[in-house]
């Protein structure tokens, strides 16, 4: 059963944003340098259906998530586009993909033996991935590879149809272990070349290294964060190569208006006092909500005005100090813009000492999304 929505709290997600994001992405690129769409983790908390559909329809080629399940929910949802998994997936798990056309990453002999012995209806694609120095998951050694190359030879049901890295500091100021990771991909490419006669694409990019370096990208650019219209970092936003737009915004509304007298206190552990009479606002969004407790002292726009968020924010709400009375019902923008004022999520990320990816991940399925545009 689909629940009404009756809590005045929700989030917008501005899928011209999306569109926005990618044409400007697709402006930097080579031709035949294509975009995934990443639409991991509910397409990093906007919704990955919806944000899975609108890339494709505005020149994304295919998509990419970390889970089989993610995999699962866009092919439910009808879209038939290519899929990469690249996350870890159990090998018993290797039918459901085939079966789905959902490309899995691979990069264990055990498992790929263990996979290989399987028998699907489709041949089970996979990419193999290169741990070039991010140390998560991939092939680290030319042995390794070698192993696992000839292990790949002659499986019916498999085939290799990538092969990929992820770069740990391209985001940073200082690009030296990037070009490092760089360099060791180009010499595992080459031996894999030598090795392996069949056609494979190729795909080294996240947003900072594809903003950066577009002309180096191969076949595919990883395109998460900048998607969603946020820069991987400070230093990418500051070079001014591309021009996004944040593609996020979280709204609700006053739920009480009170004024309080010099002296009263707000919230848990009475960590704030008004030191003369105030007007303070109620707004239904806490903790519960991924509204993080962290947020105590930052701001919202209500009137398109900054108003303090004062006291503890609770599980399920926060309060403001007002700049004067307001009726109960008025909007409330917490992230993202109002009466031209405007609320950047890389703000609230810093002012909580964390990037701006988790933002919008943290506000969980409590708050409803809302698409605007398309
Ligand atoms: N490729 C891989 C393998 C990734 O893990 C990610 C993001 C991307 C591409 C997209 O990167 P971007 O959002 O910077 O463009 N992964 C993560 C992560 O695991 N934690 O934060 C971002």
């Amino acid at each position: 059963m689909t629940r009404a929505r009756i809590r005045p709290t929700w989030a917008e997600i501005d899928l011209d944003a999306i569109t926005h994001n990618i044409k400007a992405m697709h402006e930097r690129l080579p031709k035949k340098t294509k975009i995934v769409a990443v639409v991991k983790a509910n397409g990093y908390g906007h919704g990955s259906i919806q944000v899975a559909k609108k890339a494709l329809d505005s020149g994304a080629t295919s998509l990419a998530v970390a889970l089989l399940e993610e995999a699962l929910e866009l092919r439910e949802a009808g879209i038939n586009a290519p899929i990469l998994v690249m996350g870890w997936v159990p090998p018993e798990a290797a039918a459901i993909a085939a079966k789905h056309h959902i490309t899995l990453t691979f990069f264990q002999k055990d498992w790929l033996d263990q996979v290989s012995r399987m028998e699907f209806d489709e041949r089970l694609q996979l990419h193999l991935k290169l741990d070039t120095g991010m140390g998560r998951i991939g092939i680290r050694s030319s042995e390794a590879l070698r192993e696992i190359l000839y292990a790949l030879n002659d499986k019916p049901s498999i085939y290799l149809t990538g092969v990929y890295t992820h770069f740990a500091t391209a985001d940073g100021t200082n690009l030296t272990y990037f070009h490092k990771q760089k360099e060791q991909f180009e010499r595992m490419l080459s031996e894999l070349k030598e090795q392996w006669s069949g056609e494979v694409t190729v795909h080294i990019g996240n947003s900072a290294s594809a903003i950066r370096l577009p002309g180096d990208m191969y076949d595919f650019v990883r395109y998460g964060i900048s998607m969603y219209g946020l820069y991987p970092s400070q230093p990418v936003k500051e070079e001014q190569a591309i021009n996004l737009k944040q593609a996020f915004s979280l709204h609700s509304r006053l739920a009480h208006v009170k004024q309080i007298e010099a002296g009263d206190a707000i919230s848990y552990g009475l960590t704030y006092k008004a030191e003369k009479a105030e007007w303070i606002g109620t707004i239904p969004i806490g903790y519960g909500d991924g509204w993080i407790r962290k947020l105590q002292g930052f701001s919202v726009l209500v009137d398109g005005k900054r108003m303090p968020i004062v006291g503890r924010i609770c599980m399920d709400q926060t309060m403001v100090r007002l700049d004067q009375e307001y009726p109960v019902g008025t909007k409330v923008t917490l992230l993202g813009s109002q009466n031209g004022s405007f609320i950047n999520i890389d703000e609230a990320a810093a002012y909580v000492d964390t990037i701006s990816y988790e933002i919008p991940c943290l506000l969980n399925e409590r708050i409803p999304r809302i698409y605007k545009g398309g």
